[in-house]
């Protein structure tokens, strides 16, 4: 069998996603560099696997497969190691709705609108859009109370175990917490909170850091 690889590039918090599921599981892999924020933007020979320009994508024994989603739901089911979904319908389902979340709320407000104008931008030396920043801070609580709400007193976000949840909402909030504003309103939380410090200490978190 081949290794798979992953195509993307190390500060993707998607790709974070799909690389913490390929540690978790033990599965040795490439990771073929693909950087979508390049002045020229990605590769053409890239677009023909992701028509969308975005990263992850993934290959393995000739399978292509794009969207993260069905590329860490992919390695979960195709390798061996410990189960990332509960068999429970139930458990499950609350798997897949904190993963929505992650991609529909978390993404774009924690990591773009607070994130990225907080940090990245002033980092870089550009201008922060004041104004995206104030509404993602206004919106960001409502997240986070929903977040701990739906998972309670478990260890984990999907209950006892780790599961996708964990991976998907780890990488963006890895970069949340490094804005003062996103510690602050992490610290408010302390399910969510106890959950980022044991989330935080996974070997595959400490070898998927992002380097720049
Ligand atoms: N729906 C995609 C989203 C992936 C995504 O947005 N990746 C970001 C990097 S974290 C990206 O490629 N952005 C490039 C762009 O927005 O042009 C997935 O689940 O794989």
């Amino acid at each position: 069998m081949q290794k798979p690889i992953l195509f993307g590039a190390d500060y993707s918090v998607y790709v974070r996603a799909a690389r913490l599921a390929l540690h978790e599981k033990g599965v040795d892999y490439d990771l073929e560099p693909v950087d979508v924020f390049a002045d020229e933007g990605p590769p053409p020979s890239y677009l023909a696997r992701q028509p969308f320009g975005r990263i992850p994508a993934l290959e393995h024994n000739g399978f292509q497969l794009y969207e993260t989603g069905a590329i860490t739901r992919y390695i979960d089911e195709a390798f061996e190691g410990p189960a990332l979904q509960p068999a429970d319908p139930r458990h499950r389902a609350r798997v897949n709705q904190i993963i929505s979340i992650a991609d529909g709320y978390v993404y774009p407000t924690l990591v773009w609108g607070i994130y990225v104008e907080r940090v990245s931008k002033p980092l870089r030396g550009e201008p922060s859009d004041g104004k995206h920043l104030a509404a993602s801070l206004f919106k960001a609580p409502i997240i986070l109370k929903a977040l701990a709400d739906l998972m309670g007193g478990g260890l984990w976000l999907g209950g006892a175990s780790l599961t996708l949840a964990d991976l998907h909402l780890a990488p963006m909030m890895d970069y949340f917490g490094m804005a003062p504003e996103g510690r602050q309103m992490l610290e408010e939380h302390a399910n969510l909170n106890a959950w980022w410090s044991r989330m935080r200490e996974r070997p595959g978190m400490r070898q998927t850091k992002p380097t720049a």
